[in-house]
């Protein structure tokens, strides 16, 4: 049944299914081939969902080339384990959203970028993401819920994205807005939150070349659950900063205010740069649980990436860049 609605599997280039072979090798494919339509549709659902993550048009992008500044000493989280405990608030409010983030339609997608730039544009997703070579990089992501993964994201720079826009110079912050449609992301439908999720990072935080726009994760275009299909990763800052599913970036002169911000400022600040000195109100940042091990270790300053963004805050109290 889910196999006839989506793309027949005479029309997926071979190259595209390439990628996925972990799940459909190539016999596999030519196998499903020669039985034609009907016998390919009774092999059941997880072949016709394989090969419609194979018919992802920016499959062939992947794996992107690895990035060796960005190696990590801690092993990378199983990709099922990360893609199984999300943060993804737009489907609801525990972490086995991954189902649920399904429903996200992600073709075609926009994404609006103005504001104070010289060279605004409206692009869509597969043109922007051809736009700059992509790159694999290790990253760690700390939630501010005290837990923690390592996750190979595969994208580019923001301030690729930033120096193509031409800001102005009275740009100072860049605001960040995930898409709003009640009807295919159920939590929307609540009225607790005020959508859409907005995030934001001061014009030299984007600059930063630790600042990573996001479009794919091991090896392949990213799944829904992760904030397909394109993100950020801020991996100095708590996890809430790297908002999901981006559909505006705008270049202001006020400071943003972002969704968590809204809702609990005592709580959640706009700098959220990782500190294990700062407690949050409710718990302490001392420490952090790594998602995959289940291993308790200290958190780092900055997350660990003090040497790449420390100076971006010379000058400020570390125990306010918290809030
Ligand atoms: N649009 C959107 N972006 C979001 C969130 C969200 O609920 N909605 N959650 C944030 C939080 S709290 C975290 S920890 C990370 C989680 O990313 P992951 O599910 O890929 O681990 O996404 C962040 N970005
Ligand atoms: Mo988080």
């Amino acid at each position: 049944m889910v196999f006839v609605h989506r793309r027949p599997s005479w029309a997926l280039p071979e190259r595209l299914a390439t990628p996925e072979d972990a799940f459909l090798n190539r016999r596999v494919l030519l196998k499903a081939m020669g039985f034609g339509l009907m016998a390919a549709g009774a092999l059941g659902g997880g072949l016709g969902e394989s090969l419609a993550e194979a018919a992802d048009p920016t499959a062939d992008l992947y794996p992107a080339k690895k990035n060796e500044a960005y190696k990590l000493d801690r092993s990378v989280t199983p990709e099922e384990i990360n893609a199984n405990y999300n943060n993804f608030y737009e489907f609801g409010t525990y972490k086995e959203i991954a189902q649920e983030a399904q429903s996200l339609v992600i073709r075609p997608w926009e994404i609006e970028i103005g504001g104070l730039v010289d060279a605004p544009m409206t692009i869509a997703f597969d043109d922007l993401v051809r736009k700059f070579p992509l790159e694999t990089r290790l990253y760690r992501h700390r939630c501010v819920e005290a837990w923690s993964m390592t996750i190979p994201w595969a994208g580019f720079a923001l301030n690729k994205l930033v120096a193509a826009v031409k800001p102005q110079s009275g740009a100072k912050y860049v605001r960040f807005e995930t898409f709003l449609d009640p009807s295919m992301a159920s939590g929307q439908n609540s009225f607790l939150y005020p959508w859409p999720y907005v995030e934001g990072v001061t014009i030299e935080e984007a600059a930063n070349d630790l600042a990573f726009i996001v479009t794919g994760a091991y090896d392949k275009p990213l799944l829904k659950q992760f904030g397909a299909p394109i993100r950020l990763a801020l991996p100095w800052k708590y996890g809430f900063k790297s908002i999901k599913s981006i559909r505006k970036i705008d270049f202001v002169a006020e400071r943003p205010v972002g969704l968590w911000e809204a809702i609990q400022p005592s709580e959640y600040g706009f700098w959220a740069n990782v500190n294990p000195e700062v407690p949050h109100p409710r718990w302490s940042q001392a420490n952090e649980r790594v998602l995959h091990t289940g291993e308790v270790v200290p958190t780092q300053i900055f997350n660990g990436y003090g040497a790449e963004v420390a100076n971006l805050y010379k000058g400020m109290d570390p125990a306010t860049l918290y809030m």
